[in-house]
């Protein structure tokens, strides 16, 4: 679709959500009334910035059902955020939801190169997490064999992965490194059929994706989604990893500044902000993610025109701030990961000592280091210290640990402890 056609859509939808919205959620219709906008006002795309934004505080002020803009016998489905602090929040959808949410995986999965004839082991929390279920049935819908093992026992997968010749699995990244190891240690690694990984959920660098492509020899996609939108299957890369395409024609995307809440100019960083286009159950207009990328409209080698959404850096509630220096986990993990001299698992600890915050990293390395002289081991806590200085500009404390000793999640990795919240 060209650009052009893709904007006619885009106009046609957006005018269509927010006579929705409008009719149909009283949240709405009170912010539009409260600074004189009427649905008509809302002609094309250009007339986005008209409309006021939603939050993840709104969602929770409105707990449960008070964004929903449909009745709940419409409703099919419903899940639930993870979120560790606040209440939950509860998102529906209706069949059609469900129908454009599998087609947004299934368009996800064929930039994989997954479809029917693979086998695909889905390895996350199935439940009222999204993970789980998004996946299966966009890959049900593509006609692929999928095996939701879910998450739980990670020997049973590892058996699984071989005994049924899956040629495709979908799981977090951090989860994905640990069954590496595991199948690395049952000597495993060479009887794997899986060609392709569809890791999100969570930040992970490229040296992260780099590194899991090597260890298991196969291709790993970063796919992402939030289930204040969708679920997983908004965006996803594909096989030139130049960013991760965005469906346009369901999810309007803007980048915005922080401060200003402007929009940034295209290859700067800022908050993603979502208005969704074709959603029934619960439309949101203008959401913002907190989850912080660029965004490029340049079309891409692989020949699709939408517009990709780089790497992401971190969310802005992710940030830490350590004496002044703002610090996100993606750096660490990215620099530790170039030096090539840990395992990739590792967690940061902040505390305040007196009046200073202090970071201390602990992270995992190989076995021999702990056999061999105490020398070598501190010369290697100084230079992963120094490499860290360098990469955010802050001096940090490191402690090295034995393999496993870092608890593994199978779900969303757990990389930072930050005691002064808990004081
Ligand atoms: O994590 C949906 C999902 C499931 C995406 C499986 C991909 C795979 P939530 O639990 O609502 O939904 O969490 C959404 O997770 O706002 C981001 O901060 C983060 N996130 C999701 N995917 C990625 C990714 C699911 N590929 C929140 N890269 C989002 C970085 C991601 N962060």
């Amino acid at each position: 679709m060209s650009r052009d056609e893709m904007t006619v859509l885009q106009n046609y939808r957006l005018t269509n959500t927010v006579n929705h919205v409008y009719h149909n959620v009283e949240f709405y219709r009170h912010k539009m009334q409260k600074i004189g906008l009427l649905p008509s006002d809302i002609k094309t795309i250009d007339d986005l910035t008209k409309l006021p934004f939603t939050t993840k505080e709104d969602l929770r002020d409105t707990y449960p059902y008070g964004l929903f803009a449909v009745p709940i016998s419409e409703i099919v489905r419903i899940h639930a955020s993870t979120g560790t602090t606040g209440k939950q929040t509860v998102v529906g959808y209706t069949r059609r939801d469900i129908s454009t949410w599998s087609e947004c995986v299934a368009r996800s999965l064929t930039m994989t190169g997954v479809g029917k004839g693979d086998t695909i082991l889905v390895a996350y929390g199935y439940g009222l997490f999204t993970g789980g279920l998004g996946l299966h049935y966009g890959a049900e819908h593509l006609g692929a064999c999928v095996i939701p093992i879910a998450t739980g026992s990670t020997k049973r997968l590892t058996t699984m992965m071989v005994d049924l010749e899956a040629t495709a699995i979908a799981c977090t990244p951090s989860y994905l490194l640990h069954v590496a190891e595991v199948l690395e240690a049952e000597g495993l690694l060479g009887k794997l059929k899986i060609k392709a990984a569809i890791c999100g959920a969570e930040p992970w660098s490229e040296a992260m994706r780099l590194q899991i492509e090597e260890k298991l020899g196969i291709n790993a996609f970063d796919i992402y989604g939030l289930s204040e939108v969708l679920g997983p299957g908004v965006a996803c890369d594909c096989i030139h990893h130049q960013g991760l395409h965005i469906y346009e024609d369901y999810f309007l995307s803007e980048v915005i500044s922080e401060q200003s809440q402007t929009p940034v100019a295209a290859g700067e960083t800022g908050e993603l902000v979502f208005t969704t286009l074709a959603k029934e159950g619960i439309p949101l207009i203008r959401y913002r993610t907190k989850d912080l990328t660029d965004i490029t409209y340049e079309p891409c080698e692989c020949g699709r025109t939408t517009a990709r959404i780089g790497r992401f850096k971190g969310r802005s509630d992710d940030m830490l701030i350590i004496r002044g220096v703002n610090v996100f986990p993606s750096q660490i993990e990215a620099a530790l990961i170039e030096m090539g001299t840990t395992l990739p698992h590792y967690v940061m600890e902040i505390d305040r000592v007196g009046t200073l915050d202090v970071l201390e990293l602990k992270v995992e390395v190989e076995e021999r280091y702990f056999s061999d002289e105490i020398r070598k081991l501190e010369g290697l806590t100084r230079q992963i210290e120094k490499t860290i200085r360098e990469a955010i500009g802050l001096s940090i404390k490191v402690k090295l640990v034995e393999p496993r000793t870092i608890e593994r999640s199978t779900g969303k990795a757990k990389r930072v402890i930050d005691k002064r919240k808990l004081m």
